[in-house]
């Protein structure tokens, strides 16, 4: 049996979500009240030392890591390959997943938190907000520099600098696609889609509206059935917590003013 702890809007499990109805495979959901800090329980911990969604346990073995789960999807569940079988494009779409890992998947929290989810925390009381960031295993000093007020325009101005680099190597490396490696679709494409998704849901998007090709890559990754089955309602920010606040008060890289409030 495969069971899959995650939030409906984390972005992390959203890329497991993908994984699994893309290949068409079934698993019970579990779901994972993040606003309820049923991610720091002791029950979900002895699963996941880390503290975060998503968590798959597959015939009571718990796996965690959202690319690791993916590519342990890919392996166990061979039908419907989303790893290519050559080396070097296997490579090549690894090294796509460590980029997202470490670019786009922590530059998308600062918006995330900026323009919807500080607000939950600026109603706490400032001992419950210290105790709440000590307790979290893998993000205290995340949520220390964001404080209760949100993080720095220097942090959002970096934060959005490392999403639009990474639209511009999507660009780069579409020229050659369809998918961001080569010809087929791989879990290198599973893995950025909630990125965009949660940009397009911040009102982020005008940061692709020069890039026709990721555009156009989004637009082939929105027909697909999974995409639907990934998003259900409620799944987007601006839905579970209300509208969000607009991303920024300085023109958003890459569109020269555009979409911006300046
Ligand atoms: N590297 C982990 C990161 C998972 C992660 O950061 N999950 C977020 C939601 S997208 C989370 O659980 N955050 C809980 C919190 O911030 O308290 C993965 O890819 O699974």
């Amino acid at each position: 049996m495969l069971e899959l702890y995650n939030a409906l809007q984390s972005t992390c499990s959203q890329k497991v979500r993908l994984c699994l109805w893309e290949k068409g495979i079934d698993y019970v959901d579990r779901p994972v009240s993040l606003k309820d800090a049923e991610n720091l329980s002791p029950a979900y911990l002895a699963l996941n030392p880390n503290g975060v969604v998503p968590t798959l346990v597959h015939d009571g073995t718990p796996i965690v890591d959202s690319s690791v789960i993916v590519e342990y999807l890919d392996e166990v569940f061979p039908d419907t390959g989303l790893t290519p079988a050559d080396p070097k494009q296997r490579a090549a779409m690894r090294a796509w997943m460590r980029f997202i890992e470490e670019v786009p998947t922590v530059a998308i929290r600062y918006p995330s938190f900026n323009q919807v989810l500080v607000k939950g925390f600026r109603k706490l009381a400032p001992e419950t907000f210290a105790a709440f960031a000590a307790e979290n295993p893998l993000r205290k000093d995340f949520y220390l520099r964001m404080g209760q007020d949100g993080f720095s325009e220097a942090d959002m101005r970096a934060s959005l600098q490392r999403l639009r680099k990474t639209l511009e190597r999507m660009d780069a490396a579409l020229a050659e696609g369809p998918w961001l490696v080569g010809h087929t679709l791989t879990l290198a494409d599973l893995c950025v889609v909630p990125t965009l998704d949660r940009m397009e849901d911040l009102g982020l998007a005008p940061m692709w509206d020069d890039l026709p090709r990721v555009a156009d890559w989004f637009a082939r990754i929105k027909a697909r059935p999974s995409y639907a089955k990934t998003y259900p309602e409620g799944a987007r920010l601006s839905v579970a917590y209300g509208e969000p606040d607009p991303p920024t008060a300085f023109a958003l890289p890459g569109t020269d003013g555009r979409g911006s409030s300046q």
